[in-house]
């Protein structure tokens, strides 16, 4: 009877666990994302993490009709994203491959800045 009790709840725990994991859990961020540089001049949003699928996460930059830039700052060692010009009134990709925190800002509006994290 007590041994049974036991079961029951020893039971009861696995199952919470495990609805724990599968429910709120542990979702892997997406392995592409948009960040849009606003008219109101801001980088939207400010902070994307992606993981990297097939060895490269992707994040499309997408330019209100703002001209705006992404000037590196930072960038994992051995990452060698290219900076993208005054633009505006369009979107372009740029593919990262190495994991770790890239910082940017833009040229223009030295107070626009982001940060992107690949896992
Ligand atoms: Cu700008």
């Amino acid at each position: 009877m007590l041994r049974a009790l036991a079961r029951t709840i020893v039971a009861a725990f696995v199952t919470a666990a495990l609805f724990a994991c599968g429910s709120d859990g542990i979702t892997a961020p997406p392995a592409a994302g948009t960040v849009v540089a606003t008219t109101d001049l801001q980088y939207t949003p400010q902070s994307i993490t992606l993981a990297r699928s097939g060895g490269s996460a992707t994040v499309t930059f997408i330019f209100q009709s703002v001209n705006h830039t992404v000037d590196w700052d930072t960038q994992p060692s051995g990452a060698t994203a290219q900076d993208i010009e005054s633009t505006s009134g369009t979107s372009v990709l740029r593919q990262l491959t190495v994991a770790g925190s890239y910082t940017y800002h833009c040229e223009i509006h030295p107070s626009m800045n982001g940060t992107i994290v690949i896992e």
